[in-house]
């Protein structure tokens, strides 16, 4: 096995390539990262394959066999010729792999094993799985150019084609679409365009998948064309104006927290919120709020600046819990709060009327407990909690140095976004590659 050769080397021995339908092409460009290849034909085709001497394309040019020669190439017998009657024991050819070559792909085969390495057939709509989410090792990418996989190029068009033969004529739309064709056609709809449920929806799936597509496309170009905004990152922008314009001033804190400050927020080992925290092997961990710091903030500014304090951040924050159309592992949020004269519960439900009617969100306020605070204020939006708000002073207060009366909440941004454009998930509107602004990014 050690000395097959790589399937680029084949590829630059041969100086040709043969498709799945065993044509053979003739090569003008080959573009090698550690997983896959891309090849550019005589023709103008461009082919990107698994780069991996065990790869069906590794064993085809190996063995030398065609069917036919592309027209388009316009091969030369000769250079056909060289890949029939190629010599693999002739000495002029090393097989021997250079050094830093051999190893770096040899590791990405090992992994390629417990993972499919081609796309699986169902798109993945949300897993992270897919191949071309893999970091590239710089050491490990062998030319020119990193073939980065584009999206319209895993089989997606492939697929609607064989389900398009396959399937019957629909009785009802239950039996209409396969699951992962549902899953397809979820993930395209940005809103409720189409009821899939409906047994008189009668269009056929690569139809419904072209239409949809189509749109999902003009709405990205659009995007770039107009805003060329990211809804979060806007949504970011427009709380930091409008809480700046309250007299609050904006912190940006690290991301990356003592683990020791989780203990002090009164949230003990046992706890379910600990369980959620992604901590690091030096003692820190990812913060899972912002509360802590702003303590510090608090106590440290109350020596400075003049009552009452008021300040905000607005940053990711990470939970193990990302199960449910409302919970992301990453999320944002936003932390205002305000220690000193005027930290009525009065002022804190006008504050928070104040944000939302800015937002243009509707809510209700209703009475709640956790383990961190006591009493809150929990402001709903439906069954959906948008934020958590306390009217201070709580006992912990004395562990973080700070005795004086405070009003707070932090909401979530992410669950803003799904309220706001009534998504059914909160993914659409997170930080994401496969999201932009709601949209699927795989089109
Ligand atoms: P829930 O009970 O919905 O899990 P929580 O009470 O644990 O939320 P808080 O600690 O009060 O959440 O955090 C304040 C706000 O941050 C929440 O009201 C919500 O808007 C947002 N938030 C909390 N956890 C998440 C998460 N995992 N994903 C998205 N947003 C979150
Ligand atoms: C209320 C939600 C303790 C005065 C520095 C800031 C608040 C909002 C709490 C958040 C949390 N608390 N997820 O505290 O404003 O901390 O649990 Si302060
Ligand atoms: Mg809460």
């Amino acid at each position: 096995m050690a000395d097959r050769p790589s399937l680029e080397r084949l590829v630059k021995l041969n100086d040709v390539w043969l498709s799945r339908k065993d044509i053979l092409h003739g090569v003008k460009k080959c573009d090698v990262s550690s997983q896959k290849i891309r090849i550019t034909t005589d023709c103008g085709e461009v082919i990107t394959a698994s780069n991996s001497r065990r790869s069906s394309s590794a064993r085809s040019l190996r063995n030398s066999k065609y069917g036919k020669v592309c027209k388009h190439c316009k091969l030369s017998e000769e250079r056909v010729g060289k890949f029939v009657s190629k010599n693999f024991s002739d000495p002029s050819i090393t097989y021997v792999e250079p050094q830093q070559k051999k190893s770096a792909p040899k590791k990405v085969e090992k992994k390629s094993t417990s993972r499919p390495v081609s796309v699986p057939a169902s798109i993945p709509v949300s897993a992270p799985q897919s191949v071309s989410s893999q970091p590239v090792s710089p050491q490990s990418v062998s030319s020119q150019s990193v073939s980065v996989q584009p999206a319209s190029s895993q089989p997606v068009p492939a697929q609607s084609a064989i389900n398009q033969t396959k399937e019957p004529v629909p009785v009802s739309a239950k039996e209409k679409f396969s699951p992962s064709q549902r899953k397809r056609l979820e993930a395209l709809m940005t809103h409720d365009e189409y009821d899939l449920e409906n047994p008189e929806m009668l269009q056929a799936f690569a139809e419904l998948e072209a239409e949809l597509t189509a749109r999902r496309k003009q709405e990205l170009r659009e995007i770039y064309e107009n805003s060329r905004e990211h809804m979060l990152a806007k949504l970011e922008r427009d709380i930091s104006a409008f809480l700046i314009s309250k007299g609050f001033i904006e912190i940006k804190s690290s991301i990356l927290i003592p683990e020791e400050y989780i203990i002090r927020m009164g949230i003990d080992k046992d706890a379910e919120l600990s369980k959620q925290v992604f901590r690091t092997d030096d003692g820190q961990c990812l913060r899972p709020m912002l509360a802590p710091v702003l303590y510090n903030y608090l106590r440290r500014l109350d020596k400075i600046l003049p009552d009452p304090i008021k300040i905000f951040e607005i940053g990711p924050c990470y939970r193990k819990e990302s199960d449910g159309s409302s919970h992301l592992e990453e999320f944002t949020m936003v932390n205002f709060c305000q220690m000193g004269e005027g930290s009525t519960r009065e002022n804190l439900v006008q504050l928070i009327d104040e944000f939302l009617t800015h937002l243009g969100i509707d809510y209700e306020i209703e009475g709640d407990e956790c383990m961190v605070y006591g009493a809150t204020l929990d402001v709903m939006h439906g069954d959906l909690e948008l934020s958590s708000a306390v009217v201070g002073p709580v006992p912990m207060d004395i562990d973080w140095g700070v005795n004086k009366p405070w009003i707070g909440a932090g909401f979530g941004l992410e669950r803003l976004l799904k309220v706001r454009h009534n998504f059914k998930n909160i993914k659409r509107g997170s930080r994401s590659e496969f999201y932009y602004n709601g949209i699927h990014t795989n089109l």
